[in-house]
């Protein structure tokens, strides 16, 4: 299966180049790829489209990603990304370890919610020994606790016409003319309610460390790293992440990553 996996990546890179090779044939400037409505661009949209879909339909809907054992763990979480927000608001929450976090729950859900740390940790746990791996090419396999996703979105009650899951979080990565540029991410309801989707506040044992992702951080493990949004601030239930910053479904997607980033 995970030759399959593997093989997506060039699947979408060969089927794009051979598309674009068929097509453009002949021609002898490429900057009409830029524009929107470009047919060869549609096409080339709806080719990753069509892989995605693919991927889903060999892997199955309920496939897992592989879990490792204790042995395989070698050395700490590589942190990346954010690692040491400086909002205001994280560093106060943070200054009284989290104490007063509460992770806001919103959008189409029947009863809106809010939940401390303490109360997720109440709820059923799942522990799991996964792989992260990174776009930029490196990989960690650590251990990961935390409530699954699923569970808590039954307690709200996710309301017919949702599709995706919003993360939104505390720390910006960039500064824009509008202000700071927060991180922020989407997945569908396939992934959100997926066995290994969980709210993670620990890792190897340990509560979720700040360069981690304190006091919580998603885990998505079919998926590349970029997609585990930390410091989650609030989950939004959302028909489409269209009007949502650039429109894209995330930080990384707004600034030309795929929006499903499949291993
Ligand atoms: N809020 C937030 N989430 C984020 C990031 C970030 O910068 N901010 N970086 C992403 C990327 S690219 C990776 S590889 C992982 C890194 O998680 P780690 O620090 O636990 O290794 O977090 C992802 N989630
Ligand atoms: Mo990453």
């Amino acid at each position: 299966m995970s030759r399959i996996l593997m093989s997506r990546r060039k699947f979408l890179r060969a089927g794009a180049a051979g598309l674009a090779a068929s097509s453009l044939a002949g021609c002898d400037q490429f900057d009409f790829l830029r524009d929107r409505n470009n047919g060869v661009r549609q096409a080339m949209i709806s080719v990753n489209e069509l892989t995605f879909q693919a991927q889903r339909l060999l892997m199955g809907r309920d496939a897992l990603a592989r879990e490792f054992s204790e042995t395989d763990i070698r050395q700490g979480q590589r942190p990346n990304g954010s690692t040491n927000p400086r909002t205001d608001e994280y560093l106060l929450m943070r200054n009284r370890e989290f104490a007063d976090y509460r992770l806001e729950i919103t959008g189409m859900v029947d009863r809106p919610t809010s939940f401390s740390v303490a109360e997720l940790q109440n709820m059923p746990s799942r522990t799991q020994i996964t792989r992260h791996d990174c776009v930029e090419g490196w990989s960690t396999i650590a251990k990961w606790t935390g409530t699954p996703l699923k569970a808590v979105l039954d307690q709200v009650g996710v309301q017919s016409g949702a599709n995706y899951v919003l993360f939104r979080c505390f720390d910006a990565l960039s500064n824009g003319l509008s202000g700071p540029e927060y991180y922020y991410e989407t997945i569908d309801m396939i992934d959100a309610n997926h066995p290994q989707t969980i709210l993670a506040y620990g890792l190897n044992e340990e509560p979720l460390p700040v360069a981690n992702g304190a006091p919580l951080r998603v885990r998505v493990e079919r998926q590349l790293g970029y997609k585990m949004a930390k410091y989650i601030k609030s989950i939004e239930l959302v028909a489409s992440f269209e009007n949502v910053e650039l429109g894209k479904g995330g930080y990384w997607e707004d600034r030309g990553y795929e929006w499903y980033a499949g291993i």
